[in-house]
């Protein structure tokens, strides 16, 4: 790669460590996967060796409700990590750290806008140096460096770092690289991290051995992957047992004679082109106990993106932080959700709630369905057997600001024409609401007594579109 500015990187992270330091208290905004996770667990720690006040807010994206969250905090700093870099021209306060790695804003460029407040944003991002900003740091390594900078006893966070790039499938293929290797050397060097050549496949910690290769897809193993009694057999004829002490085994649970054997006689039924990538790198996490989720870096990450997923971004910073209650917590949470989720599928299906039209179909779930759960619903209902699949599927539920509306559609449909974030987009001003999204996939918000008027023009809106 040509003109990676290694010092120039250095520099904007140094320029965003003062900022930190001199900050009264700051807001952090981050992004609810693993990587934006594990960046605002970084940046909360800094902010709590500092004995900075501080608070966490956690998007999906960079939406109109972040960038008001963001110009509208009353706190000295804005902190936002893994997200960001896509919209500074939006940000128009001062006092911003952003530490992001995702393709910056193209009308933003340092020191060379007329307008002067986007100097105030202290921009540290990998591709305004030459790095690749997919591949050679996450957000959360970029996070990582500007609490290093503030503190060189901050290396004990880098652990976090990797967990976030790998979180961004930053280390499929043969291990990190870029940076994100010097990340990982402080890891290994404060003694938080071991790289381990063994198997790479998912869910070496926590899955009973047959699963383990079952469920493998990240390369899929060749007559072992979704055939369970091919797995069995596998190791029977390695003679190696799936049970000890009356517990299922692990793949680390492995001796060392076994794991060697089972990794040789995997790599014969490899695929020659997926060979390297079945044998490699492993990242073990020291600190946390053996056959936990987090005592693996791709394992620790998948639990991070499930908090996220089943909107619980702040237990899974709590795990980061070590708090070993948010590990039940983010279990109960999750089993929840997803209760919540069945129970208002039930609703709908139970009380005949959905009611089809010539071009859509629709149901009105009024208070008993939460508004945050909705689109999950409507998408639900649609891919299973609680609605027509050939029909874009319209939800209602009331809010504290109207009505919420989810609206899903099939894939299909987009290719026939149909583009729901148009019609949610027009068909809610048109009733004095706003609306918007994606082309199968988009929600509005509307006056409660409008919700007939706007079903009719959304269904004129379908018939037009659609051929
Ligand atoms: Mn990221």
């Amino acid at each position: 790669m040509q003109g990676m500015d290694l010092k120039g990187l250095e520099k904007a992270v140094m320029k965003a460590a003062a900022a930190v330091s001199g900050a009264d208290d700051v807001l952090i905004v981050s992004h609810i996967d693993a990587d934006g996770i594990s960046a605002a667990a970084i940046a909360a720690t800094v902010c709590e060796r500092l004995g900075k006040d501080y608070d966490v807010l956690f998007f999906n994206k960079m939406g109109e409700d972040a960038i008001d969250a963001v110009n509208n905090s009353s706190r000295s700093l804005v902190w936002i990590s893994d997200l960001g870099s896509g919209y500074l021209s939006r940000l128009s306060r001062d006092g911003i750290v952003v530490t992001d790695h995702h393709v910056p804003d193209s009308s933003w460029r340092m020191g060379q806008t007329t307008l002067g407040e986007f100097n105030r944003i202290m921009h540290v991002n990998p591709h305004d140096h030459g790095y690749e900003g997919s591949s050679d740091i996450s957000g959360a390594g970029v996070t990582y460096l500007v609490a290093k900078s503030i503190d060189p006893a901050n290396t004990d966070l880098a652990y976090l770092a990797v967990v976030g790039a790998c979180g961004d499938m930053q280390d499929s293929g043969n291990g990190l690289s870029g940076i994100n290797r010097m990340i990982l050397d402080d890891a290994v060097s404060n003694g938080s991290l071991e790289i381990k050549e063994d198997v790479r496949l998912y869910g070496r910690e926590t899955r009973p051995l047959v699963g383990f290769l079952q469920y493998s897809s990240d390369p899929e193993v060749p007559g072992l992957s979704n055939d369970q009694e091919a797995c069995n057999a596998f190791y029977s004829r390695l003679g190696i047992p799936l049970r000890k002490g009356g517990r299922n085994r692990c793949w680390t649970d492995l001796s060392e004679n076994e794991r060697a054997a089972a990794a040789e006689a995997l790599l014969d039924l490899m695929k020659e082109k997926d060979r390297t990538r079945l044998v490699g790198e492993t990242y073990v996490l020291t600190d946390f106990p053996k056959g936990t989720d987090r005592r693996d870096a791709k394992e620790f990450a998948t639990l991070l993106n499930s908090c996220g997923r089943y909107n619980d971004a702040p237990t899974g910073m709590r795990i980061c932080m070590g708090d070993e209650d948010a590990v039940e917590a983010s279990k109960e949470n999750r089993s929840a959700h997803k209760r919540n989720i069945s129970g208002a599928i039930d609703l709908v299906k139970k009380n005949d709630l959905l009611k089809v039209r010539r071009f859509i179909q629709y149901f009105d779930a009024g208070s008993e369905i939460k508004d945050t759960v909705l689109g999950i619903v409507a998408g639900m209902l649609l891919n299973g057997d609680g609605a027509y699949r050939g029909l874009p599927i319209i939800a209602f539920a009331d809010s504290d600001d109207g009505v919420k509306v989810s609206a899903r559609a099939e894939k299909g449909m987009a290719e026939r024409g149909l583009n729901l974030s148009e019609i949610m987009k027009k068909a809610a001003s048109m009733v004095g609401g706003f609306g918007g999204g994606h082309n199968v996939a988009a929600g509005a918000t509307i006056p409660g007594d409008k919700k007939e008027e706007f079903l009719e023009i959304v269904e004129d809106l379908v018939s037009a579109q659609v051929i």
